[in-house]
């Protein structure tokens, strides 16, 4: 089966890459369909070498992208994580990273058809059942990728993907405090759990005997500091409605402390076991959001935002998030701006 391949598109979407397929190219069965991605991604292994994936969980990422099942959007978009070092594939999760490579991959697969200069796509995040609205240029009838824009992570400039979410607060978790808190004690570390778009799990840097100006590569080599997060995430796992999350890669366990660039906070986000290289969208969007909340240990270390925008600080540099509040203090809201980039476009021959 498959011997002349599977068509696929190699994208980058924000600080992320993936492949994005078309739902029809691939087995309707979960399971079937986890399978077929494990292989042609070549996990697991640490090296994915009889694959297509990078070999860290930021290029190990899938798209699966069909015509919209729903009157309000243009195009369902489902995001599957697959594990690069274990034979697992996560559906627990949304990706605002590689959501910015949806609405060009729905225009270049004729999903969506471009309408003038700028083309809104309007996506069903099956993940999480919530609606993103991604504007593409679209000047000559077709995606343009180049463009001014730079992100902090990626190298050189590309053209703007503005991204706005709604109602994106408990999206996985049932309520944006899903235990009613704003800060929790777990194993004697205060913690805010929270979900506006990413289930997160947010701590100060100081309480886990690190500064939270380390690079990614020190603190995963922190077997000790990764060991009591991980006994951390699973208790929180529990407490924020997403049961056993052994095998899921939720929640992102992040640490947070005082921003040293000019930004609201600054951030090493385990994703959740290897540290992200920045920071994830709905990730950041969250940690913007967890600022506002008095009882949080992430409201006494930041910054206050500008007219809105929170410049959330990561490894790589800074990730600017804009938050939308009614005049009650209501969250209505969010966006930021990611570029993405059509890298390679063929049929992958899974093994
Ligand atoms: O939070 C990585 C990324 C993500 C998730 C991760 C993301 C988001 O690609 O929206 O984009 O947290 O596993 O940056």
């Amino acid at each position: 089966m498959y011997e002349d391949g599977i068509p696929c598109l190699w994208m980058r979407g924000g600080t992320s890459k993936g492949a994005y397929f078309l739902a029809g190219d691939l087995p309707a069965d979960p399971k079937e369909r986890d399978a077929l991605l494990l292989r042609i991604m070549g996990s697991p292994d640490p090296r994915q070498i009889d694959g297509i994936g990078g070999a860290d969980p930021l290029t190990s990422k899938v798209a699966v992208l069909s015509p919209s099942s729903r009157g309000d959007a243009d195009v369902d978009y489902l995001f599957l994580q697959v594990f690069v070092d274990q034979a697992l594939v996560s559906d627990a999760q949304g990706c605002g990273n590689i959501l910015a490579g949806v609405g060009p991959a729905a225009i270049e697969r004729g999903l969506v058809k471009a309408a003038g200069t700028v083309t809104p796509v309007r996506i069903h995040m099956v993940n999480s059942g919530e609606v993103a609205v991604a504007k593409i240029e679209t000047p000559t009838g077709r995606v343009n990728y180049r463009g001014e824009m730079e992100i902090a992570g990626v190298p050189g400039r590309h053209a703007p993907v503005p991204l706005l979410f709604e109602n994106i607060a408990g999206s996985m978790c049932g309520a944006l405090l899903p235990t009613g808190n704003e800060v929790d004690v777990i194993d004697g570390v205060e913690a805010t759990l929270i979900d506006n778009g990413m289930p997160c799990v947010i701590m100060r840097a100081a309480d886990l005997g690190v500064s939270g100006t380390e690079s990614r590569e020190e603190l995963e080599a922190d077997r000790q500091l990764k060991n009591r997060l991980e006994a951390i995430r699973l208790k929180a796992g529990a407490m924020m409605n997403l049961g056993d999350v052994t095998a899921a890669s939720v929640p992102k366990m992040t640490l947070i402390s005082a921003p040293r660039n000019g930004g609201a906070i600054s951030t090493r986000c385990f994703i959740p076991h290897r540290v992200h290289a920045s920071v994830g969208v709905l990730a950041a969007v969250t940690i913007a959001t967890a600022t506002r909340l008095t009882g949080s240990p992430a409201a006494a270390l930041a910054q206050p935002p500008r007219d809105g925008r929170y410049l959330i600080e990561h490894p790589t540099g800074t990730m600017e998030v804009f938050l939308d509040v009614d005049a009650a203090g209501a969250l209505k809201g969010a966006g930021t701006v990611r570029t993405a980039r059509k890298l390679f476009d063929g049929r992958v021959f899974p093994s």
